[in-house]
């Protein structure tokens, strides 16, 4: 049995998507990170970075448990584990890690500050702003250009797609709209259609957040809590 420890946002979306799509058997164990439960010296152990998703697994590859932080590190592991999603071959294998280190480097972090300086920043920082929605139309545009010449992002549908769409679903929070990016909304759209994918989706689908944090979730998330050593 693999506990995913687990809130609904993009990164945490990608691990039930995935599970979903591998058809592994699972479980969710709620993580609040709007209330500070990453924070908590049990989570630490398998999570030292203090983020979710992280996963343990009663399996592991030596038949004892493993537990597993970062979300490319578990979206490999689990394409291990079950032999799907994931090329063979070396090259297109390369191929695909390429394209998932850059949505782990690019993709995620710069879509995820234009979301922070668009929506949840105390204040309306102009130069932030523009800086990351430019970076954010940036990458887009990356990504349509790659999708013009393969279906999907590592030729055919992997874990590198589930690990980006999760995060093109905030398009409108990133000052992006699909509509300028054709390619981009078609592998979209295909991916919006899975039932895996919407299965994936609908956990804890009603704690998604629809308002910016303030007080104290903002304390925990982005202030003096988030920053405290530990
Ligand atoms: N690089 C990490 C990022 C994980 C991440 O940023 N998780 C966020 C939610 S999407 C989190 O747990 N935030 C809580 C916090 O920062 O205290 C991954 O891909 O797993």
């Amino acid at each position: 049995m693999i506990d995913v420890y687990f809130w609904p946002t993009p990164n945490g979306y990608k691990i039930t998507i995935a599970l979903e799509e591998m058809g592994l058997p699972y479980r969710v164990v709620p993580i609040d990170i709007s209330h500070g439960e990453q924070f908590k010296p049990e989570f630490l152990k398998i999570s030292p970075n203090n983020k979710m998703p992280a996963i343990i697994d009663s399996d592991g590859p030596d038949g004892k448990p493993i537990s597993i932080f970062e979300s490319g590190a578990i979206l490999l592991y689990l394409a291990e584990k079950s032999g799907k999603l994931m090329p063979t071959d070396a090259r297109r294998r390369y191929n695909a890690l390429e394209w998932l280190m850059f949505q782990m480097a690019s993709v995620g972090p710069m879509l995820g500050q234009a979301h922070h300086f668009r929506r949840y920043a105390p204040e309306q920082i102009q130069y932030a702003i523009d800086r990351y929605t430019n970076e954010a139309r940036r990458i887009y545009g990356v990504i349509d250009k790659r999708l013009s010449e393969v279906p999907y992002l590592a030729g055919d549908y992997s874990i590198v797609d589930i690990a980006t769409y999760p995060w093109l679903r905030h398009h409108r929070a990133q000052g992006q709209n699909l509509a300028d990016f054709p390619q981009l909304k078609r592998w979209y759209e295909a991916i919006e259609g899975r039932p895996a994918v919407q299965r994936g989706l609908a956990h804890m689908s009603d704690q998604v957040r629809r308002e910016p944090p303030k007080g104290e979730e903002w304390e925990i998330l982005f202030g003096k809590k988030q920053f405290e050593r530990r």
